[in-house]
Order: C-alpha cells, then structure tokens, then sequence
C-alpha cells in the first residue's frame, strides 16, 4: 500500500512539476528561446555545460552500479578483505585530472564568448567609412519606472518601445536617471546594469527574427520594479527606415483634426508638457517621451493602452504604478478633462509601423512581406486575424 502511495506521489510531483516548467517555453519571454546573438551564446553555454554534467552523472552512475552489483559480498566470504587502495597516486591522479580537464573545455567557450559579448567598438572593426556611419547607437536611460531611448544623431527619442532592425548589430549605451536599475530582454540578450553618474556600460543587442520581444528591469529599484516592463520591436529593416523618418516628423505641433483631441491638446500643452516631449527633444524627459504613444500596446508599459486606462491614469497614477514620479507633480485635471487629453494622446501616431508589423511575419503567416532581410518565421498562435486584417489595411 505504501508503494503504491509512493508511486502515485511521485507522479504528482513529476506532473506538477511538468506543469511549472512548462511555463519556461513561452517564445519573446524565454533565454530557452534565444532569438538574438547574445541570448544564443548564452544558451550555447548552457547547454555545453548541461551536457558535461550529464556526461558526469551517466559515468558515475554507471560505475557506482557496476561496483554494487560485481563486487557484493558473496556467500562464504563474510570474512575476506579485499585490496585496499587509499594513497593509490594513479587514481588520485586520475580523478584530478579529469574534472581539470572539464572544467578546461567549458572554460574555452567560456572565454571566448565573454570576449564575444563585450564587443561595443562597430566603428573600429567597420570596413569603410559608409559602414561606420550606418552603425546604430541608442542611449537607453533608465529611470523609476520607465525607459527612454534616444536614437543617437537620428534626434528620434521615444520610450517604453524600443524599435530595432533585425539586419543588424544595435548597441546601447546604458545610463541611469536616478538608481541602478538593469536592462533585460531575456530572448535576445544578457541582462546590464544602468547606473546613475558616468558608470556607463555598452552592450549590443540583435534580433534574429522580427517580433515583439519583452524586457524588464531585472535589478530591483523600489517600489514599482516588477512594474518597469518595456518591448523590444524588432522590425525589417525598411520597416525600420519608415518608422525613423516617420518619427523625425512628428512634431508637437502638429493639430488633431478631430475637435475634441484638438481642445486635448491645448490640456496637454497647458500641463503635462513640462514633463512629456511630444518629438525628439529634450533628450531625456522628467517623463516618458510620448512621440508615438498613439501607436503602442502598453500604457506606462504595463496596461492596456486604452481610453478607459488613460484617464484612470491621467487622473490617479499611483493606482498603476506605486511610487512613479508622475504622482503629485501635475495638476490633475477633471475627469472631462482627462478624457480629451487621452484623446488626444491616442492620435499620437505618428507611424503606421507599428507592434504588428513586428509580429505579421511571426504570429500569422497570411501574406509575409516581400521585404529584405526577414529571418525565418515559426508561426504561433495567440494573434487574432482580426487584428492582421486590420493592419493590412493600414498599410496602404
Ligand atoms: C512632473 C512631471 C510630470 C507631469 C507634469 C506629468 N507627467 Fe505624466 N508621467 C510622468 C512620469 C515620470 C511618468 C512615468 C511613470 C512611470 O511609468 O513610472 C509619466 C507617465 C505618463 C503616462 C504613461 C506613459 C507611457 O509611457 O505609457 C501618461 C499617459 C502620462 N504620464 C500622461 C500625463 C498627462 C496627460 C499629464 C498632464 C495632465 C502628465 N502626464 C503630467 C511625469 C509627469
Ligand atoms: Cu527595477
């Protein structure tokens, strides 16, 4: 009876366990899923060393069975004693010798993809001038609890979505606004600090394939860290031409055509416009630069960008996100008020690139562009095709 409870246990725990690794294979969230350089060596390491170990358990386990069975104590020799081989230099150097050895051969990559990873100098290895002027520089900062990236000598600066081109390298230079956060976007890259002052550290990122990839502050920095999310938007790189230009257009300027975001507008200029840039500059805000906040899938990195959520926003921040540097600061406006402003800021869009875009060739394989340089695509599930409908439209 205890057996059998011993095995329907195991089972259970087996199967609970099943369940809870299973949400290890969600693709644009996974390191196990590695859709850009740095992820990929990263995983190439994991599983270089998941593999030696396996090795070492197999032979240990192979010769500690061997020994049990061939050597068991045999009727009528209760009493026999058999060599004894403490001291033995041989062994001694054998089993020494061996773990060196592995630990040897997972030090080489090792090294080497440390070295590979820490590459911030295009510039230096570009093989001609044009190709060191095509190199892609942003300046992401940091700051409780939202991102900004300034596309260098492009003057675009936006936030929360960061666009990138799946043809290439992108390097980042990492700064930040107050504390040390960390910038992590498990599927394409390791994870590094941003740090206040002049500390600042360099990485690349790529992508391999278009998509919408998510990133997170992964070192903690108060009270809403686990709310500091952002994307990564990886587009073909034409897409990504349009979405700069179209960017290097927008302006704060330019008047909704529809009334009631027109008088919106007027709100926003009158009190919000101290902290938010609508445009490139300045480079980085007191907020969250909102250039082409129309156009993506998140408020404040987190919500549904909807109507109903920005006014809840515009009106009370701090029930989003505990702690941001919005709350207290602003005069908050009434509720009719509030309404016209998220209007308004809906029509932000300057781009008809946009998350979607990222995601056509990824999620629904319907009609995949003719554009260069699109990786390779796995289709998955999740998108509506109301949605792909709705884009191709766009389009045009
Ligand atoms: C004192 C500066 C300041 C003022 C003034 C201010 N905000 Fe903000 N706002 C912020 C900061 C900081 C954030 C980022 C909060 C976070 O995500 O941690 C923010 C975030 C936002 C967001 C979410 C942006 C995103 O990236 O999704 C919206 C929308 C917004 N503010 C609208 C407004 C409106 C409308 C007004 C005027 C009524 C206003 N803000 C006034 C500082 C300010
Ligand atoms: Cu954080």
């Amino acid at each position: 009876m205890k057996g059998w409870m011993g095995r329907f246990r195991t089972l259970f725990l087996l199967g609970a366990l099943a369940l809870f690794l299973s949400g290890c294979g969600n693709p644009y969230v996974s390191a196990l899923q590695p859709k850009g350089e740095g992820a990929q060596m990263s995983y190439d390491l994991m599983l270089i060393s998941l593999a030696i170990m396996v090795l070492v358990v197999i032979v240990v386990v192979a010769i500690f069975v061997i020994v049990m069975v061939r050597f068991r104590q045999k009727k009528g020799q209760e009493d026999y004693i058999p060599k004894q081989v403490e001291g033995n230099h041989v062994l001694e150097t054998i089993w020494t010798v061996i773990p060196i050895i592995l630990l040897l051969i997972l030090a080489v990559p090792t090294v080497q993809y440390t070295f590979a990873l820490a590459e911030t100098e295009p510039e230096a290895q570009a093989e001609d001038a044009e190709e060191a002027e095509d190199v892609l520089w942003i300046d992401v900062t940091a700051k409780q609890f939202w991102w900004n990236f300034s596309y260098r000598d492009l003057n675009v600066t936006t936030s929360q979505d960061l666009y990138i081109p799946t043809d290439k390298r992108v390097y980042v230079k990492l700064s930040s606004g107050d504390v040390i956060h960390s910038f992590w976007v498990p599927t394409i890259s390791g994870k590094m600090d941003t740090n206040p002052g002049k500390n600042e550290n360099e990485m690349f990122i790529n992508a391999t394939d278009e998509g919408v990839y998510w990133g997170h502050c992964a070192e903690f920095c108060g009270p809403s860290h686990s709310l500091m999310e952002f994307r990564v938007i990886a587009v073909s790189p034409g897409e990504f031409d349009q979405w700069i230009s179209d960017m290097q257009e927008a302006s704060a300027e330019d008047t909704p055509a529809d009334t009631v975001a027109a008088e919106g507008q007027a709100l926003f200029q009158q009190s919000c416009m101290a902290c938010h840039a609508i445009g490139a500059s300045p480079a980085v805000g007191v907020g969250p630069n909102l250039t082409s906040f129309g156009t993506r899938e998140t408020l404040a990195g987190i919500e549904d960008n909807t109507k109903e959520n920005i006014v809840k926003w515009i009106l009370d921040p701090e029930s989003f996100k505990p702690g941001n540097e919005m709350t207290g600061n602003y005069v908050v406006p009434s509720k009719e008020d509030a309404g016209k402003i998220a209007e308004y800021l809906l029509t932000l869009q300057p781009s008809e690139i946009g998350p979607d875009d990222a995601r056509d060739n990824e999620y629904i394989q319907a009609e995949p562009k003719e554009e260069e340089g699109e990786g390779e695509e796995n289709t998955t599930e999740e998108e509506s095709t109301e949605e792909s409908a709705e884009e191709e439209t766009n389009e045009q």
